[in-house]
């Protein structure tokens, strides 16, 4: 079985396949939420049947970003904030990949949130896993993008001035086509979620709440949690844009206050750019990366191809 042939295959994979030798076991503190997070991909990978010379995951900078060193699959653990540019370009030239890229909320929703932004807005088709714990981890425990207003580090010893920003509806208003919201004391919800998110076609964005007991030590365990498509008091359509554009809001707000609310609060069915792009023959049915093995192959250099914008 080869990257280049096996996305619609599924077939029975034991979930220690996906276990590296060198590195089986995280050294991530214990208690930390991250654990859920490899725990959860493992399982969602297991659950549809892939094997992990089908799967590429594209890691940042950050506690988050080891993800890749213990998650046995094509793995590039990357730069701070860059995952995203490197997943799309591994997709685009491979769409038989099922590509993944993971990072911290200081890596996708600070440095990184450039990349965020426009990777939703093209839809590119890939799964996106933010780890949230409202700070910089790796670094010993600063203020980020997320922490709460308030929130006192060595960064802001007398307590943030900014308000977080809202993940959820910049997702929605960037334009990811799966936005879901879950966390690591919930792994059940998580690989569910996770499942829904590989399978979806176009950009799915998770922000995965992960608790930092180690420099967070405000931090909620994110327990109880309540899933927004279980309990009676949520009701909205996750596909009417507009609801759901609603209900984010509000679930941010509330993590604000320290009630949590998770599940499921977008989808919409629109082609991913790289659907778009082959529907417009300007991206090859053969995947670019195959091409670079085929010795007979004779590229065209991109002057070559200029009489076409004349
Ligand atoms: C360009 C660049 N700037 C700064 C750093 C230092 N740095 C490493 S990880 C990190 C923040 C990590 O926070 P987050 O992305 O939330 O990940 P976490 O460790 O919390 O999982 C920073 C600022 C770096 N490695 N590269
Ligand atoms: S510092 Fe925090 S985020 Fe990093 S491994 Fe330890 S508990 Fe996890
Ligand atoms: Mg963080």
């Amino acid at each position: 079985m080869s990257a280049f042939s096996a996305i619609e295959t599924k077939r029975d994979v034991d979930q220690n396949e996906f276990t590296p030798d060198i590195e089986p076991q995280a050294t991530w503190c214990p208690g930390c939420g991250d654990f859920g997070v490899l725990k959860a991909l493992k399982g969602a990978m297991t659950e549809v049947g892939k094997n992990p010379d089908e799967v590429l995951l594209v890691t940042g900078i950050g506690c988050s970003g080891k993800l890749s060193s213990y998650f046995d699959s094509y793995g590039y653990h990357s730069i701070h904030g860059r995952s995203l540019p490197i997943a799309r370009a591994s997709k685009l030239a491979n769409p038989n990949l099922e590509v993944v890229a993971a990072g911290g909320d200081g890596d996708g929703y600070g440095i990184g949130g450039n990349h965020f932004m426009h990777t939703a807005r093209e839809n590119h088709d890939m799964v996106y896993i933010v780890f949230n714990n409202e700070i910089f981890g790796l670094t010993k425990g600063q203020t980020s993008p997320t922490s709460p207003k308030g929130h006192k580090s060595k960064t802001q010893p007398h307590g943030s001035a900014k308000d977080p920003v809202r993940p959820l509806s910049m997702s929605l208003s960037a334009g990811s086509s799966y936005i879901a919201r879950t966390a690591a004391v919930n792994p059940n919800q998580a690989k569910e979620i996770l499942v829904e998110a590989i399978e979806h076609d176009g950009f799915a964005h998770i922000d995965f709440l992960t608790q930092c007991p180690t420099w967070n030590k405000d931090a909620k365990q994110y327990v109880p949690y309540t899933d927004v498509q279980e309990d009676e008091e949520f009701s909205f359509e996750v596909t009417d844009r507009q609801e759901a554009g609603e209900m984010m809001y509000e679930a941010e707000s509330r993590l604000s206050e320290g009630e949590v609310l998770t599940g499921r609060f977008y989808q919409d069915d629109r082609p991913s750019y790289g659907q778009e792009k082959r529907h417009t023959g300007e991206m090859p049915e053969q995947p670019l990366a195959e091409r670079y093995f085929d010795d007979s192959y004779e590229w065209e250099r991109s002057a070559d191809l200029m009489h076409r914008h004349r």
